[in-house]
């Protein structure tokens, strides 16, 4: 049976004259073992919510888990579609692609993500059997992980949070073939991966992947640990192909017809390219359908649930919103039009979170160790903890990829919303796993405060200059800076509602004034910028634009500019790509005609032509900040009211 995943493997990477047959053929044995008698699943039903989740966290080694799903009887996966492995369209791109092909349960290629994806799958698994009960959520996560994975750094955060937590249901099969691409592994690396494990908190053993008795062996002790267990199989990278086999020359290339004559010849494998004889294909069917009377058991047990508890637990796989979220920020709202806050938009967000926690059960939070200044653990909210997985914040540690990453597991895995904590600045280090959120159009929410030089003393390392523009570089991912209390709500509503994409909170540390005022129903917010204040006049001579703490500065500049009878109108941007996204007339429409068109943001400018023009002003950020009292840092860069009318009325004598 594993022969039939190494010949589908040589022969489509072989048609495809691309691909990495090395990793599926060496990895074939584990992989059989487990489909066959381990991996709750069924072919039919690949959505099934207790299925065990099999991630391929090595990628690049595709065309295993392309076999695999063909040969369970993944109805998509035809041999058609293995014939056209890596071709436009296919349903088998060179990595694995979450959404686009049945049974991929994360897009995984680039190393280590996978593995973290994983963590968060787990997470989402003991939190959701503490909220509904092992009858309903009862499954294992499976990862193959190569040496790539494991050397990469992301690895070591999401190790160390799964053995903290105790994941006992996380079980990962490391394809130990000390082999990368330059060569052998020890050409770079040295580790000693199962101490390594155990230092973590994970059961570990070593054992010889080809034994198909061994392999038995080591997940049926893996699944009665009480920790996350690590089974590093020795194997044989590209097993079978007698002279690449063992070799980088197997890793990342297709083998060669001579080779794969060979290779066929070696394994006792006559048949023809993509032909899989029926003696070993009705095993593999049967393996697809082993899973069946537990899926079917399952729906009658959960037939069987209280039907609100039900209802409950299909919307939340489902992803759909409760009917309370509306009410939530409403009553938000209307509190801040009852008495306005002058707080820092972090303290907003917590203020929105007390809302929004009781009316949304499936919003999971946490912090990458700066919970008090990320705001983003409310008075009631429980940590969540091995000895407790009910609880609803994660404390993620100093990890703010393995926390990306993990969410994105969390997302996938369904019934939960994960949002974060951490520093806009450190969206870099977690800028990986969110391109990938962004890719699988995943819901994920980051809380990212200290958004700028108005973050103060803590100076030039801490302050996010080309953050922003960054981020919003990145497709499908929406970037909200809200200018104070109000639109904070209504930019957590709106990342709440974006079901198929990944959202950035922005959120300044020093207090901005209340600039919306009254009861306002609707959400402005969602045309992603809107006019603030409008012109005394029906012609503004002037366009002041603005995100975040800057649409103070912009407020400001119109009430100087209107003393020297010039009229402004300040427009907020709390969102690029929802402007983009808007219809032309309406972009058109908030966008304006004014003659000088000024935009303010403590940040680079890359970007905002697309909204102000090229020729526009821009006030904002050329290099990095420094370190000072916040207001200092504003008056030192130039970002006063004074100098966005000074800009503003130099710009009117020019035109
Ligand atoms: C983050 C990241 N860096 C680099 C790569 C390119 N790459 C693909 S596979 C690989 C390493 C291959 O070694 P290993 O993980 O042991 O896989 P095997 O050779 O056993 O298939 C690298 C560097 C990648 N996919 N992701």
């Amino acid at each position: 049976m594993a022969n039939a995943i190494r010949a589908l493997a040589m022969d489509a990477v072989e048609q495809a004259k691309a691909g990495h047959p090395g990793l599926p053929m060496g990895a074939a044995d584990v992989a059989t073992v487990l489909f066959t008698r381990f991996l709750k699943f069924d072919s039919a039903d690949p959505s099934w919510p207790d299925r065990d989740r099999f991630v391929l966290s090595a990628g690049h080694g595709s065309m295993l888990l392309y076999a695999l799903l063909h040969l369970t009887g993944y109805e998509t996966m035809t041999i058609d579609e293995i014939k056209r492995f890596r071709q436009l369209g296919s349903l088998t791109p060179g990595h694995p692609e979450y959404g686009h092909t049945p049974g991929v349960e994360t897009t995984t290629g680039p190393l280590g993500q996978g593995l973290a994806n994983a963590v968060g799958m787990a997470i989402a698994e003991r939190h959701l059997a503490a909220l509904f009960g092992s009858n309903i959520v009862d499954h294992s996560t499976y990862v193959l992980a190569s040496d790539g994975d494991l050397m990469e750094g992301i690895s070591q955060e999401a190790i160390a949070l799964a053995g903290h937590l105790k994941l006992k249901k996380l079980i990962v099969l490391f394809d130990d073939n000390g082999i990368s691409i330059d060569g052998p592994l020890a050409l770079a690396d040295s580790v000693d991966q199962v101490k390594r494990f155990e230092a973590a908190g994970w059961a570990a053993t070593r054992i010889d992947g080809h034994d198909p008795e061994a392999i038995t062996a080591a997940i049926e002790a893996a699944k009665k640990s009480d920790r996350p267990s690590l089974i590093a199989c020795r194997t044989t990278i590209g097993f079978g192909a007698p002279n690449k086999g063992g070799t980088e020359k197997s890793h990342g290339s297709p083998l060669g017809a001579e080779e794969i004559a060979a290779a066929r010849a070696k394994l006792g494998w006559s048949d023809p390219p993509f032909e899989v004889p029926a003696s070993i294909r009705e095993p593999w069917l049967a393996a697809g359908k082993r899973g069946r009377p537990a899926r079917l058991a399952w729906e009658m047990r959960l037939a069987a649930l209280d039907p609100p508890q039900r209802a409950e637990f299909e919307r939340r796989i489902r992803g759909d919103l409760t009917d309370k979220l509306g009410a939530a920020v409403r009553s938000v709202k209307d509190k801040l039009a009852q008495a306005p806050k002058e707080i820092a938009t972090r303290s907003a967000s917590e203020f929105a979170l007390e809302a929004l926690l009781p009316a949304l059960p499936e919003l999971v939070g946490g912090s990458a160790d700066l919970t008090g200044s990320n705001n983003t653990r409310t008075k009631t909210m429980k940590a969540m903890s091995a000895s407790d997985y009910s609880g609803r914040f994660i404390h993620y540690g100093v990890r703010e990829h393995g926390m990306a990453a993990a969410m994105n597991g969390m997302a996938l895995h369904g019934g939960i919303i994960p949002y974060s904590g951490t520093f806009l600045v450190f969206s870099d280090y977690c800028r990986p796993a969110i391109r990938l959120a962004a890719l699988m159009g995943q819901r994920v929410i980051h809380v990212m405060t200290h958004d700028s030089i108005g973050l103060g003393e803590d100076g030039p390392t801490h302050q996010p200059v080309e953050q922003l523009a960054a981020l919003r570089a990145i497709p499908n991912l929406k970037v909200f800076r809200p200018c104070d209390a109000v639109e904070t709500m209504e930019c957590w509503q709106l990342a709440l509602e974006s079901k198929t994409g990944p959202s950035i909170l922005a959120l300044t540390r020093q207090n901005v004034p209340q600039l919306r005022h009254g009861f306002d129903e609707h959400n402005r917010c969602a045309l992603g910028a809107y006019e603030l204040i409008a012109a005394e006049d029906d012609a503004a001579a002037v366009s002041l634009f603005a995100t975040g703490s800057e649409v103070a500065i912009a407020v400001a500049a119109k009430t100087l500019l209107a003393e020297r009878r010039v009229s402004a109108r300040v427009v907020s941007v709390p969102c690029f790509e929802l402007l983009f996204a808007a219809p032309q007339a309406k972009r058109a429409a908030v966008i304006g005609t004014a003659s000088v068109n000024v935009a303010v943001e403590a940040g680079i400018r890359q970007g905002w032509d697309a909204i102000i023009g090229s020729d526009a002003a821009f006030i904002g950020m050329t290099g990095f900040g420094a370190s000072a009292p916040y207001k200092d840092l504003y008056h030192h860069f130039g970002l006063t009211a004074e100098k966005v009318a000074e800009v503003a009325l130099a710009r009117l004598r020019k035109s």
